[in-house]
């Protein structure tokens, strides 16, 4: 496997058991029917339980069952199941930096109590509601609102401790499966409107998921969107220690991050069926990789994902000292999201015809990489995060 600076001499040795635990998982339980997921447009979702009794959800979190593995000892979970398909890493992503994280920090003690173990084990199953049909890029005009029951008399309130939600949230991953959506929407009691965050089992009377049809990329993961039609939700299932944008942002800088790492496998996995191919397929007497410009080709790719690994593994060492900031994370996010799409690109190409094939991985990673540069911050807003960093001047407004 890539790793052409040597970064495996500064693994710990439970960095490496994750990684090759991880890595072996990919290569017994994802790689052998991924292929056949993608075409039919289905989740192998025999492996949320599997991936929960390997520790895969969130176990950079400390305590309720999690192990509080170092951060790089997560990202290279997140580089490995990455390489077997942005699907699978997807599914660890959701559940554990978008749902365990802002429950474990954000959430009540019996919210943690009652959650945590319940999703690190794969037992339940979570998604993330923020995106809305008419807002994906700027969440904080979403128009999804919750009223305390007393100020929506009549309006199917059953519990006058509770809120009432309305709204609709799409483009959500696992919400047809799901059964605890977390969901954001704006206070309308509160006279300040803030934004925040709803723990919202998916069979409540008033929530409806469909799935959402047509994909050509991600095909491997199962995508939704969440109806909320006068869903009553007890008080209790609010997220007490947060509110505003800055409760869904920090779920994202977690996410971003892993990603950040994933688009790394994704990409490690495109050169290293393309070394192979290279290597094994003669044209003209002999193999193709014996030809100048398919070894400019691979010379490229192993040093641009070389790059995007260092800058990896720097933020885990700026994470671990809490230290890492979000448009760090923004910059390394961009960065190799956009290297991957293109490495995959170039792999897929230097595999002729059977390259557009999925009996090998670059056009479905290829595939794939078009949802990843878009979800958790399109490409250009991360410019944008990273020029208003930059400049001191704000793009958005
Ligand atoms: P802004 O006014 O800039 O900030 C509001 C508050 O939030 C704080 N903050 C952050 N905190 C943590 N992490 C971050 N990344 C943060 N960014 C901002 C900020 O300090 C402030 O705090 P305070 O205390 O002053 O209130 O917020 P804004 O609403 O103007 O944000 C602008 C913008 C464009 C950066 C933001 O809206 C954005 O990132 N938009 C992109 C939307 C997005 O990424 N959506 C992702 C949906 S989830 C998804 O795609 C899951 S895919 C999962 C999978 O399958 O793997
Ligand atoms: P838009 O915001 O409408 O953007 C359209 C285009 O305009 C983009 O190219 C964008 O870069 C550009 N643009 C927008 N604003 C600006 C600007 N200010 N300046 C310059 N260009 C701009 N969301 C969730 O909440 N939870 C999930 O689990 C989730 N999973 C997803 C899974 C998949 C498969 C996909 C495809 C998406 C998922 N999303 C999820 C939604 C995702 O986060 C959004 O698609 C993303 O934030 C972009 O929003 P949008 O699609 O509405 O595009």
């Amino acid at each position: 496997m890539l790793d052409y600076v040597g970064l495996e001499a500064d693994l710990d040795e439970e960095e490496r058991l994750i990684r090759d635990t991880a890595r072996e998982f990919v290569a017994d339980r994802v790689k052998p029917e991924i292929g056949d997921h993608f075409e039919n447009g289905t989740f192998p979702e025999e492996l949320i339980g599997e991936m929960g009794d390997m520790g895969f959800y969130a176990p950079n979190l400390e305590g309720y069952g999690s192990p509080n593995v170092t951060e790089t000892a997560y990202g290279l979970l997140m580089q490995e199941l990455e390489a077997g398909d942005s699907g699978i890493r997807s599914m660890a992503s959701v559940q554990g930096a978008l749902v365990m994280y802002p429950i474990r920090a954000f959430g009540s003690e019996e919210q943690k109590e009652r959650w945590l173990p319940a999703l690190g084990s794969g037992d339940a199953v979570g998604c993330f509601g923020l995106t809305e049909p008419e807002h994906g890029s700027d969440p904080a005009s979403m128009e999804t609102t919750a009223e305390r029951a007393d100020d929506s008399a009549g309006r199917g309130a059953d519990d006058a401790d509770g809120y009432v939600l309305n709204g609709t949230k799409t483009w959500i991953t696992n919400a047809p499966i799901a059964d605890l959506a977390l969901v954001w929407a704006r206070d309308a009691s509160d006279p300040d409107r803030p934004i925040r965050g709803f723990l919202v089992k998916t069979d409540r009377e008033g929530v409806t998921t469909n799935e959402i049809d047509g994909k050509l990329s991600m095909r491997a993961s199962v995508t939704g969107e969440i109806a909320l039609d006068d869903a009553v939700v007890p008080a209790a299932n609010v997220l007490p220690d947060v509110s505003g944008m800055k409760g869904p942002l920090s779920c994202l800088t977690q996410a971003r991050y892993g990603i950040a790492w994933g688009a790394v496998g994704a990409a490690r996995d495109c050169f290293e069926a393309a070394r192979e191919y290279a290597t094994d397929r003669d044209q003209f007497g002999k193999p193709i990789g014996g030809f100048q410009l398919q070894q400019e080709k691979l010379a490229e790719m192993a040093t641009r994902i070389t790059t995007a690994q260092l800058l990896a593994h720097r933020l885990a060492e700026l994470k671990e000292r809490d230290e890492l900031r979000p448009q760090q994370v923004s910059m390394a996010k961009r960065n190799n999201v956009r290297m991957a799409r293109e490495q995959a690109r170039v792999a897929r190409e230097m595999l002729g015809g059977n390259g557009i094939t999925t009996d090998y991985p670059p056009m479905r990673h290829l595939a794939n990489m078009e949802t990843v540069y878009t979800y958790e911050g399109t490409h250009d807003i991360h410019s944008l995060i990273l020029g208003e960093d930059l400049t001191g001047i704000v793009a958005f407004e």
